[in-house]
């Protein structure tokens, strides 16, 4: 079936701003090969219910998590953190099969469409069966994060995890890490391996040394130069201060926080995704701004874990490109994300509509251009918003919602991510030019839920 295609948006969210009656075409490819505002009405073509935005890129995501969100919001400490966190992470991470695995991102990933999310980047780090010997095929677990996005139709940026030390210095990984270690030589071979897949169907395959602790400086020279030598533009995401622990352990074996060391040793660029980035300094966050790396913000997630909160206003100040993510999946939903991380800077700055821009008073319309922009960035995908040679991935909001009755399409925009009141305020979800939300759901849904409530209570149980 062709996925050739145009639409009429009577209002449009193009890179520049809000525009009327724009015609969008796009090619069997599901490429936008006309942007064009005030177009004449054209006999035939459809016409958008409501305002159209461009798809969200969500630059973190780990699976798996979405099946124990929630299940951790009870005191197991006595001062419970992130550590305390990841401790029960590792035990619940021990026990899923790959078929428990496919099931909980296949629904993770329709949820992610009807959240306004129409692209992954996937953070895949369980690999081996739980006693830590490699499957059979030892892609089985990367594989099923390709048939979870082709079934559901969101596009996908896979980036396998390489994790090789429990902390700075190569300490040896715990019991609880032996699913994810790989060698270096090992994580060429998959990336090897999973590169004809990912072309096939339109994913991006890219690389993420999981943390400076979980990976040393060897082992990333040695992964990125082979990474390079399938892919020199391949996409390259890393966890990178996101606990005061993690500065302070850092600084103990090197002398420099993480975003310094990592701006020292490796060659960051355009290509990086910094995910968190939540503690850094003044010269950290201009030189980390400054080389074109994407900041991974995941403002849902940093909160649930208490991480601390990102200096969005130093980063911006400098150019600095940021996208977000919803990681742990505690929400699933790319306008909460915004609502958060402008929420965050409010209570910590005492302003109001930190995320307008010069140009851009609105502060919905300016996070959702910046947060496309960043995440098809970190993406590694020509999916940057509504402008010809880009994927059609758009919204259609819901001009019926409630919140958003008789109001103009930017102000639609804002009710939708200030006022929805955690109800999505979306109509249509479309991926390259096919549509693959109606009236706010996925068409499998019911089935994805069922299969998903299966594989968690096979989970839970003891
Ligand atoms: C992860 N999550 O990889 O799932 C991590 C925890 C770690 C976050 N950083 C594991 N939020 O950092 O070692
Ligand atoms: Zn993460």
């Amino acid at each position: 079936m062709s996925a050739a295609g145009a639409l009429v948006a009577p209002h449009a969210l193009l890179p520049g701003g809000w525009s009327r009656n724009v015609l969008l075409a796009w090619n069997d490819a599901g490429v936008l090969t006309r942007v064009a505002a005030d177009a004449a009405a054209l006999a035939g073509t459809a016409v958008a219910g409501g305002p159209v935005v461009p798809g969200m890129p969500n630059l973190h995501s780990h699976a798996f998590q979405r099946a124990f969100a929630g299940l951790t919001e009870y005191r197991a400490e006595q001062q419970d953190s992130f550590w305390s966190w990841r401790t029960l992470m590792y035990r619940f991470a021990a026990r899923l099969a790959p078929q428990q695995m496919e099931a909980i991102a296949s629904w993770l990933y329709a949820e992610m469409l009807e959240g306004g999310y129409t692209s992954v980047c996937e953070f895949q780090y369980v690999h081996h069966q739980p006693d830590g010997r490699p499957y059979a095929d030892d892609a089985t677990l990367s594989l099923a994060m390709l048939r979870a996005a082709q079934r559901t139709g969101i596009g996908l940026t896979l980036l396998p995890v390489l994790y090789q030390a429990s902390g700075f210095g190569g300490t040896p990984p715990g019991d609880g890490q032996r699913r994810f270690i790989r060698s270096t030589d090992s994580m060429l071979r998959l990336l090897a391996a999973l590169k004809p897949a990912c072309d096939a169907q339109n994913a991006r395959l890219g690389l993420a040394p999981h943390s400076l602790r979980a990976v040393p400086p060897d082992s990333l020279r040695d992964a990125l130069a082979g990474l390079d030598a399938i892919d020199a533009t391949a996409p390259i995401h890393i966890h990178i201060a996101e606990q005061t622990k993690e500065v302070d352990d850092c600084l103990a074996w090197s002398g420099q926080r993480p975003v310094a060391w990592l701006l020292d040793h490796a060659p960051v660029d355009s290509r990086w995704c910094l995910v968190h980035a939540t503690h850094m300094d003044a010269t950290e966050y201009r030189d980390g701004a400054t080389s074109g790396a994407v900041a991974g913000l995941c403002p849902s997630t940093e909160a649930n874990l208490g991480d601390g909160i990102f200096d969005f206003g130093a980063w911006h100040r400098r150019g600095g490109a940021w996208g977000v993510g919803s990681d742990s999946h505690v929400c699933v939903n790319a306008a909460e994300e915004l609502l958060l991380l402008e929420y965050g800077q409010r209570l910590a700055t005492r302003q109001r509509n930190i995320g307008a821009r010069d140009g851009q008073p609105q502060v919905a319309t300016a996070l959702t251009l910046a947060a496309v922009a960043g995440g098809a960035q970190a993406s590694g995908r020509a999916i940057g918003g509504l402008a010809v040679g880009q994927q059609a991935d758009f919204v259609v909001l819901d001009h019926q919602h409630v919140a958003l009755q008789g109001l103009g399409a930017p102000d639609m925009l804002a009710a939708h991510v200030f006022a929805s009141h955690r109800g999505s305020a979306i109509d249509a979800v479309w991926v390259a030019g096919r549509q693959r939300v109606a009236a706010g759901r996925h068409p499998d849904r019911a089935a994805l839920i069922s299969a998903f409530a299966t594989a968690r209570a096979d989970l839970l149980k003891d």
